[in-house]
């Protein structure tokens, strides 16, 4: 670097990215010691996700899949960037203003902070820490340029032409231009790597403050007191590539609007159940786990799920049914909708006649043999067979509203989608995989099909434009899940399609139209292209 325009330029963004790293650095760590829910990047996250359009999610989801929460992270942090850049600029232009601008950005930050669910007390001390440490990194990394260099108070900045100015010449006399601008240099380089390393440590020590982790792997189920029938032999088909009949918790798709898992300590939870009653109800965890617990297999999709796409998973549940909670309550004569909220301010609207048929909506506790992940809404969610996550399945659940449709919206019913969110009869073929090299000869295709709470009664399969074959059907574990079908192929050399329909077991045909998941599903028939080499 020298004195030419670029280079003076360079030395102002660098100044304004450092102050930033570091101003960043300081936030994350004053987050992971007073208000991890409230770093600062959670909380500009946080508003961005709630402000984004139904669209929106759906493009995220479509492009990034469960990756949606890294890469707006990740479009957060060059957005700030880019913006911490300009700020530097800003200040060798007109001084105070770059320095004013940090302040404002994390003032602002810390101004929407307290507002989000669930905020702690001093949830808007990161993004104030972080605003006024990049503000001071910034003054004092510009006070080490050299002298012309400087921010000049409303003045324009000289042209930096070799300086034989009065000011130029008692620059180089208070210090010579190199020696200052490696002062700067290496105040701008600490600063960055100072702000990193904290960034790297407050994440670190939030992964590690493993409070309600470590009392979640101490739990111990209870037994339930209805276990799940067993499943069906011949249930889960032997397909190499094909889906497990139940997924692995570890597998299981995640979907939500929360960047920070909330960490709700057993102890502490509370479910209210209120509204259109003639009883309120509290619930507490240990009340809970003494109730006679349910358990049982359903499938659960995610509303953004494309054809053919991964967001959905097969799980045996433990909980307890929501229907007899709700029988304590008494709901009014003209309530028809549960209105259920997380400890983060997630809300969806349920049909009150899916809580209260004979079904098994669950107030789960356990997930696969275990208590729910974190990330699936430790301690205790909803699950309702045979309707969208978005209407249902509220994790970290507190508290129950029970209302009317035309009384109330939820997180994603306000933003356009759907009231009702029945799950739409789908089949997905997971073998042979799109693009996959298949070998010409017997081979077979497979996949799951599922319309839970309604069951399905066949699958077919079309090779290119041949006659719709019948799939083997293996035994469903219930209605509530998905199930597994094979259909047995003599693969001749060449490219090939291959489609896929089912049918419920109603006796409607999984439809051919195409529909995007906004607003209430995805619909048409997953189409695999393969190339079959001789
Ligand atoms: N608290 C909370 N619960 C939530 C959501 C959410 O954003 N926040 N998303 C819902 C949606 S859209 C889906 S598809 C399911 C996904 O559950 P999973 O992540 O356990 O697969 O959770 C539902 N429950
Ligand atoms: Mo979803």
């Amino acid at each position: 670097m020298n004195g030419s325009a670029w280079g003076v330029r360079a030395r102002a963004a660098a100044a304004g990215l450092a102050a930033a790293l570091l101003g960043i650095g300081a936030g994350e760590l004053v987050a992971t010691l007073v208000a991890p829910q409230s770093s600062p990047f959670a909380v500009v996250g946080g508003v961005l996700i709630d402000a984004a359009p139904a669209w929106a999610k759906d493009t995220a989801i479509a492009l990034f899949g469960t990756g949606d929460k890294a890469a707006l992270l990740t479009g957060i942090a060059i957005v700030l960037l880019a913006a911490a850049a300009a700020l530097g600029l800003c200040e060798r232009r007109w001084r105070h203003l770059g320095v004013a601008g940090f302040v404002v950005l994390g003032g602002a930050v810390s101004l929407l902070a307290p507002l989000r669910a669930g905020a702690a007390t001093l949830s808007w001390l990161p993004a104030l820490t972080a605003g006024i440490v990049a503000a001071l990194t910034l003054r004092a990394l510009m006070r080490r340029l050299p002298e012309r260099e400087r921010p000049s108070a409303g003045t324009a900045p000289e042209k930096p032409s070799e300086g034989t100015a009065p000011q130029h010449a008692r620059a180089a006399a208070t210090l010579p231009e190199g020696t200052s601008r490696r002062r700067f240099l290496a105040g701008t380089g600490a600063a960055a790597a100072l702000g990193i390393l904290a960034t790297v440590a407050a994440t670190a020590g939030r992964a590690g403050s493993v409070a309600v982790a470590t009392v979640r792997s101490a739990l111990r189920l209870p037994k339930p007191a209805v276990p799940a029938p067993a499943i069906p032999s011949g249930a889960a088909l032997h397909v190499d590539g094909l889906s497990p009949l139940i997924t692995p918790n570890a597998d299981f798709y995640r979907i939500d609007t929360a960047l920070v898992v909330p960490q709700v300590d057993p102890a502490r939870w509370r479910l209210r159940i209120h509204g259109m009653v003639a009883q309120e109800v509290t619930l507490t965890w240990d009340e809970l786990r003494a109730l006679p617990l349910v358990e049982s297999a359903a499938t659960l999709s995610c509303v953004s799920n494309e054809v053919g796409g991964d967001l959905v998973g097969n799980a045996v549940w433990l909980g307890y049914p929501i229907r007899e909670l709700l029988a304590r309550a008494q709901p009014s004569a003209g309530a028809d909708m549960v209105l259920s909220t997380s400890i983060d301010g997630f809300t969806a609207g349920t049909p009150l006649e899916a809580l209260t048929d004979d079904r098994d909506a669950l107030l789960a506790i356990g997930m696969n043999g275990e208590p729910l992940p974190l990330e699936h809404g430790f301690p205790v969610r909803m699950v309702v067979p045979g309707l969208y996550g978005y209407v249902s399945a509220t994790k970290w659940v507190t508290d129950l509203e029970v209302t009317r449709f035309d009384r109330a919206t939820a997180y994603w019913t306000s933003r356009g989608w759907s009231d009702h969110g029945p799950i739409k009869l789908e089949s997905r073929i997971d073998v042979p995989r799109a693009g996959q090299a298949v070998r010409a000869g017997e081979t077979t295709i497979a996949g799951v099909a599922w319309q839970p709470h309604v069951g399905v009664s066949a699958v077919e399969v079309q090779v290119d434009d041949g006659p719709w074959q019948t799939a083997e059907l293996a035994p469903a574990i219930s209605a509530d899940t998905w199930v597994q079908w094979r259909v047995p192929w003599r693969a001749a050399a060449g490219q090939h399609t291959l489609r896929c329909r089912a049918t419920g077991a109603d006796g409607t045909v999984q439809t051919a139209t195409v529909a995007p998941p906004a607003p209430d599903g995805a619909t048409g028939w997953h189409t695999v292209g393969v190339t079959v080499s001789s």
